[in-house]
């Protein structure tokens, strides 16, 4: 007879992780509500906020304006990432220390394949205890067969969760569960499914297979696997930066172009800084394109972008291949013409060679050398 291989996937997701990191600092923001992002009055939007805050509605990605409307007496700090980023470099030599095949996906979060591992339980209480013990932190541990409800799992008791999902539960843990917390399941396909009278799992489940296709082209067949509980997802041992960007939104909407020239001058140095401070550990990634995103005064957005021959960042190669003028280049292009407009933020960045891409680039090297 054999046995089906059972896999043990943990994730770890840090509580409120920037407020976290600035309350370990200050003790005194402790009990207070405390949101992370852009100062009042600039139009711009939170990273994140602590528990306290969230009782009063206050959340990531909401206009700092708005959220002081909410809670009137909330602090709000601007990030501080170099912090954030030494946190989590502690973080994740902990995860290494319990399985080599860790997925960080974000500072604050990363998959661990325990399989081999006799208990997964064991790990994920040592690896909580050994984060709160080494950095003060507190994080959200979520144990399952596999990624998707492990991530759910972790959710699931926040902040200061410790949650399992063991093989012989999941059948009875996600019929009761709510489609919205399916991965890819965001606000248009949640209206879709409500129009199909659908709200957990097990209503999904019923919907037949043509319904499914119909509605959903090739996401049906992730919904079908997800409402039944399954994802063949590997946990990938290594994650890579595809991109850095910087961006700015304005207090007062921009019209000219010459002020916007201006910003992004200033933003251009903050690039090359924020590139500096990232490849430093890693000196051979290259770049391979540059881009501009902008968003206008109605949200509306557009982005340019010039494909480079791939270069290893150093200041001086940055400002010979990517150079200021190009950024302006690539900005006048992306500005309407013949047409007044208004801007609220604009973006530069670049995109990184990935590793694949290295691997094909020194391929077809050795083919040309062969
Ligand atoms: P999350 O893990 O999504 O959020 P969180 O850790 O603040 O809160 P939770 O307890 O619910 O896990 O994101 C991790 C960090 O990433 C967060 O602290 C700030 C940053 N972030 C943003 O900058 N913008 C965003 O829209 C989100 C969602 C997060
Ligand atoms: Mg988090």
């Amino acid at each position: 007879m054999t046995k089906t291989y059972i896999r043990k996937i943990i994730h770890v997701d840090m509580d409120c992780f920037y407020a976290q990191v600035e309350m370990l600092e200050r003790p005194e923001l402790k009990n207070v509500p405390l949101a992370i992002g852009g100062l009042p009055g600039t139009r711009s939007v939170l990273c994140t906020s602590n528990y306290a805050a969230r009782k009063f509605g206050v959340k990531s990605a909401m206009p700092t304006d708005y959220a002081i409307r909410l809670c009137p007496q909330l602090i709000v700090l601007q990030p501080n990432f170099q912090k954030y980023e030494k946190a989590s470099e502690k973080i994740q030599s902990i995860f290494l220390k319990y399985s080599s095949k860790v997925e960080t996906v974000s500072l604050d979060e990363a998959y661990l394949d325990v399989s081999e591992a006799p208990s997964a339980i064991e790990i994920g209480k040592l690896i909580k205890d050994e984060i709160f013990n080494k950095t003060g932190l507190v994080a959200s541990v979520g144990i399952a067969p596999n990624k998707y409800l492990a991530k759910i799992a972790s959710d699931w008791k926040k902040p200061n969760g410790f949650f399992v999902i063991k093989p012989h539960e999941i059948e009875s843990f996600v019929l009761n569960l709510p489609v919205k917390l399916i991965p890819g399941v965001g606000k248009k396909s949640q209206q879709i499914l409500e129009n199909l009278g659908v709200k957990t799992c097990l209503d999904l489940r019923r919907l037949s297979p043509e319904i499914l296709a119909l509605s959903f082209g090739k996401f049906s067949h992730e919904l079908y696997q997800y409402c039944h509980g399954i994802d063949t997802r590997e946990v990938i041992a290594h994650w890579e930066r595809k991109s850095l960007s910087v961006e700015s939104t304005f207090i007062k909407d921009i019209c000219s172009e010459e002020e916007l020239k201006l910003v992004l001058e200033d933003l251009y140095l903050e690039m090359n800084e924020r590139l500096a401070s990232h490849l430093k550990d890693e000196p051979f990634k290259k770049i391979k394109k540059v881009f501009i995103k902008i968003k206008y005064s109605n949200f509306k957005q557009s982005t340019c972008e010039e494909t480079l021959l791939p270069f290893l960042y150093q200041e001086e190669s940055f400002s010979r291949h990517a150079s200021l003028d190009k950024f302006t280049h690539l900005l006048c292009n992306t500005l309407p013409r013949n047409e007044t407009y208004c801007v609220r933020l604009i973006g530069l960045g670049v995109r990184f060679l990935t590793s694949d891409e290295v691997f094909s680039e020194q391929l077809s090297f050795l083919e040309l050398c062969a």
